[in-house]
């Protein structure tokens, strides 16, 4: 067999969704590219994925089940490990009905055939299932309730701005093919500003670089409208396309620019500059994922729309409140999956809800995507709940820390094994992952897997149908407008259903068509974890994918600090970072650019070596949309 090429989407949990190009001989890889053809993709891929054919061969790679047998994780055929679970989930169904059988799914793979579990959990119970989304549900339910929809215009239509605003983006990390884009900008004169209370790469991208205090965002956006208000720039057809506009003003007006200065920790000098910005449109803001993960994230997103609405920009081509892309609207996904449930658990709360559920108690969890030990708030208690579970099964290509608490573990094909469809949150292109090597002997795919279980539960009919087949499904919608699987088979698609501009002129999605404005501040409550005088800032590092570290981090991962918050202490030294919840070691870092008032972790550790940020990190919801205030925790660090 001589060298061949073959085509891929990177089923990763990341917002470039990003074309793959591998050459492959006899089965074996011999290079793997982004794909030079996809407009987004541009040739170039990150180095955590450009690495990811390491860790294939890595100890942690499952290639079997795994069964727990006199409390110890033994490997066991696929049969076995089917014919188990079966047997468990129709003993637990029979004694204590579905609810006490929690699906768990997170985004370890965003490839739509992933949600074929939720198909077969809702077929079986239907069981529990999640509400809330840790990621990005504040932001989400934010712009669901300002515009009926959580959306952005064309991932180009910043070729349009004449200034594009990063409000608490880090590009080099976990958006790089923004960065061409933000280049291009700035190369033909229009401003690129940054606003994040973080000192990182992102900052040589920026004309201007604000560094408010953590959560200030709120301020200095109310700021910025005060600033626009006191000088009568609003959109004098403001209250055309927007609804309760006079309360909007109200809550404006409720500080001077002064106090709102101060509440960011800004000078009145840079909201006054800002505010120009948004008058000297088109000014498009695009508005990070990070900084919605607190307890007032719906409300701070909410403050951003408000300001893109108001200063006349939501509607301009090169304007806009960007925070997410509709990944899933070129796909009928209610043909593969379902959302009924016998009841929830709110995501973030995973381990408490898990704890205090009554009537029926949990009983099983099963783990379908997800690494809910480490990257869930609070990872003690969650570590709890799994262990006091009678029977948790963990559906993962790897071995977790989550696995690791499992009675059965059952292996899926990686990234590079995948079959699936996928569409991207940073921008509206689709496309399809095949298999670029073949997985382990005897390791299947999810679709399945599933039905290897299904028809051992008297389901096979409601979960029948090849891969292909669901694929064909799910591209039921767009097929009308001349994309189907072959199609898509020949390179990446832009979603037909995707216009260029979210919006027509003047009316969004909501119920009367108008912007419904932020009208008042959220409440904020303190709790246990704010003991501390530093904002522990757990955020996505260039070495790993939430929880799957491109090659392992070491004994100690790094905390950043500003020397001054340090004192007597020196790079090198080895901390304690601890508060009220617990104390992790790490390495420290004096970073003179950082404000004096954080400390910076990467957001995905390993619990079971004592280095995972969510020890430290209360489980705690956003104002709206069940996400998770991940970023709203406090600690000290201390010399070892
Ligand atoms: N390398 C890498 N890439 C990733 C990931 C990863 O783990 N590693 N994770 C993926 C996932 S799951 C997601 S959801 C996405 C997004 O991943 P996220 O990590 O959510 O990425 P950002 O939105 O860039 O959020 C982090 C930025 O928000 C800033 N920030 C924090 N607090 C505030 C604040 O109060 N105000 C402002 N203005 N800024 C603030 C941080 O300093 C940082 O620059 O990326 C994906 N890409
Ligand atoms: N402290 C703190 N915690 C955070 C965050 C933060 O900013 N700070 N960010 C949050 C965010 S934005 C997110 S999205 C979550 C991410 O949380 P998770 O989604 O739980 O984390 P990951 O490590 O990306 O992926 C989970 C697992 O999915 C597995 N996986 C990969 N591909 C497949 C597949 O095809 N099938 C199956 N079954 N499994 C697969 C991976 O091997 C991995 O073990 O973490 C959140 N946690
Ligand atoms: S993780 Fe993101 S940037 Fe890296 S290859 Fe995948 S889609 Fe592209
Ligand atoms: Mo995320």
């Amino acid at each position: 067999m001589g060298t061949e090429l073959r085509r891929s989407t990177c089923n990763r949990d990341c917002p470039d969704a990003c074309g793959l190009i591998a050459e492959v001989e006899d089965g074996r890889l011999l290079s793997l590219k982004g794909d030079p053809e996809h407009p987004v993709t541009r040739g170039f891929l990150c180095t955590r994925t450009s690495r990811f054919p390491e860790l294939l061969g890595g100890e942690d790679r499952l290639r079997q089940p795994l069964m727990r047998v006199d409390g110890k994780l033994q490997a066991c055929t696929m049969t076995q490990a089917l014919d188990y679970a079966a047997e468990r989930l129709a003993a637990i169904r029979a004694e204590s009905g579905p609810a006490a059988i929690f699906h768990y799914r997170s985004g370890g793979s965003l490839g739509l055939l992933k949600s074929v579990a939720d198909r077969f959990f809702e077929q079986f119970g239907p069981c529990t299932s999640k509400s809330g989304d840790i990621c990005s549900g504040a932001g989400e339910a934010a712009q669901e309730a300002d515009f009926g929809v959580s959306d952005s215009n064309d991932f180009f239509d910043l070729d349009r701005s004449k200034h594009i605003v990063i409000w608490g983006k880090n590009l080099f990390v976990s958006n790089i093919h923004l960065i061409p884009q933000i280049r291009k900008a700035r190369a033909e004169g229009r401003k690129v500003w940054l606003i994040d209370p973080v000192h990182h790469k992102g900052a040589s991208l920026a004309d201007r670089f604000l560094q408010p205090c953590p959560g200030g965002d709120l301020d200095l956006a109310l700021g910025v409208m005060r600033v626009l208000l006191d000088r009568d720039a609003l959109d004098p057809k403001a209250a055309e396309f927007c609804a309760n506009l006079d309360a909007c003003i109200e809550l404006i007006r409720s500080k001077s620019v002064a106090e709102y200065a101060l509440a960011a920790d800004l000078e009145v000098e840079a909201l006054v500059d800002l505010a120009e910005a948004f008058r000297d449109g088109p000014t498009a803001i695009l508005v990070g994922w990070g900084m919605q993960r607190r307890l007032a994230g719906g409300s701070i997103v909410r403050a951003l729309d408000a300001l893109s609405a108001l200063s006349g920009n939501l509607f301009r081509p090169g304007g806009g409140s960007s925070f997410y892309f509709g990944r899933r609207t070129a796909f009928d996904v209610s043909a593969v999956s379902s959302a009924a449930a016998a009841r929830h658990i709110r995501e973030p709360l995973f381990g408490p809800d898990v704890l205090a559920a009554q009537d029926p108690p949990i009983r099983a969890i099963w783990v379908t995507a997800g690494n809910p030990v480490c990257m869930l708030p609070d990872s003690k208690q969650v570590a709890e709940a799994l262990e006091r579970t009678e029977f948790v099964v963990v559906v993962d290509p790897f071995l977790t820390d989550t696995g690791r608490r499992a009675d059965l573990v059952l292996p899926v094909p990686s990234l590079l094994e995948d079959d699936d469809l996928l569409g991207a949150y940073g921008h509206h292109w689709i496309g399809e992952s095949r298999p670029i090597l073949s997985p382990p002997p005897g390791v299947l795919h999810e679709v399945e897997l599933f039905q290897g279980l299904a028809s051992r539960l008297g389901l096979s009919a409601a979960m029948s149908g090849s891969v292909d087949e669901y694929k064909r499904r799910l591209l039921g919608k767009v097929e009308g407008h001349g994309l189907s699987l072959e199609k898509l088979r020949e390179g990446p698609q832009r979603n037909p259903l995707a216009t260029e501009q979210l919006f027509d002129e003047a009316r969004v999605r909501s119920a009367d068509g108008k912007v419904q404005l932020i009208s008042e501040r959220p409440e904020t409550p303190a709790g246990a974890g704010d003991a501390g005088d530093l904002w522990f800032l757990s955020l996505s590092s260039i070495r790993s994918q939430a929880s799957q570290w491109s090659r392992d981090p070491g004994a100690l991962l790094e905390v950043t600090v500003h020397p001054d918050s340090a004192p007597g202490m020196a790079t090198g030294d080895e901390v304690a970072v601890e508060n009220a919840m617990g104390s992790i070691p790490a390495r420290l870092i004096l970073d003179s650019q950082q404000r004096r008032d954080v400390a910076l972790y990467p957001k995905g550790g390993h619990f079971d070596r004592g280095q995972s940020a969510n020890a430290l990190i209360q489980a705690r919801c956003t104002d709206i949309g069940l996400g998770a205030a991940f970023l709203d925790c406090r600690v000290r660090i201390r010399r070892l």
